[in-house]
């Protein structure tokens, strides 16, 4: 299957359970979502051990599984291969994307070789452009916005990030950080292909309703 057939989402959720509101089990939140018709999710816990992250991903493989949804582990290429995860999602220091491949493809899963997606944190052009070279199907850029979590990622980056960098690359752009409705036309005017969030969905009252909301604002 072509990487544009498999990249066949808008809507990029990615977990972290300190952000998820009314004390919602992180298990709980990722349901509703999944039941508002996300149909892609980035396990993203970067404070848990490796058996309670293996224990929770395997939970997230089940729910995706039962959802239909593609389901992407950061950082950890073990982990993904473990739970059979359709992809893995990497950072600026994470192993790089052409040994993840290698990894994969020696993994004999071949069936799931094939299939397996690698997404990339990109926070400029050129990030973007490396990210590309080095075999990323996808990546994220940002922050775009301000996130409640903004200095970790570190300045803001405007819009106009993600129409430079469009012009730049040919695999798909989503756009990160402070993504919220009333942003969605915005980014999606200035070439993104989709968009990735946590506090947007996870932090809402109604996550099932909130998820429905975006994903009929990205059509
Ligand atoms: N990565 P929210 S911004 C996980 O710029 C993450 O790479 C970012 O959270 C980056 O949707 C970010 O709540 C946080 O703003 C996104």
């Amino acid at each position: 299957m072509k990487r544009d057939e498999l990249i066949d989402f808008k809507l990029y959720l990615i977990t972290d359970r300190k952000l998820v509101t009314r004390h919602l089990s992180l298990v709980t939140a990722v349901e509703e979502a999944l039941k508002g018709g996300v149909k892609a999710l980035q396990l993203r816990e970067k404070d848990l051990g490796t058996r309670e992250l293996l224990d929770m991903a395997y939970k997230m493989r089940e729910l995706t599984d039962k959802y239909g949804a593609k389901l992407f582990i950061n950082d950890r290429v073990d982990i993904a291969l473990s739970v059979e995860a359709d992809g893995v999602h990497l950072g600026q220091k994470s192993i790089p994307p052409h040994a993840v491949r290698k990894a994969v493809n020696a993994s004999r899963i071949t069936h799931h070789a094939s299939r397996f997606l690698i997404g990339v944190s990109a926070h400029s052009i050129e990030e973007a452009k490396q990210a590309e070279k080095e075999g990323a199907d996808f990546i994220t850029l940002g922050p775009v916005y301000k996130t409640p979590s903004k200095l970790k990622y570190g300045q803001p980056l405007g819009v106009d990030i993600i129409r430079k960098t469009k012009a730049e690359i040919s695999i798909p752009v989503f756009a990160i950080g402070g993504l919220k409705q009333d942003r969605i036309k915005e980014v999606m005017d200035a070439g993104a292909d989709g968009i990735a969030l946590i506090s947007g969905i996870l932090g809402a009252e109604n996550i099932k309703e909130k998820t429905r909301e975006f994903l009929e604002l990205l059509k």
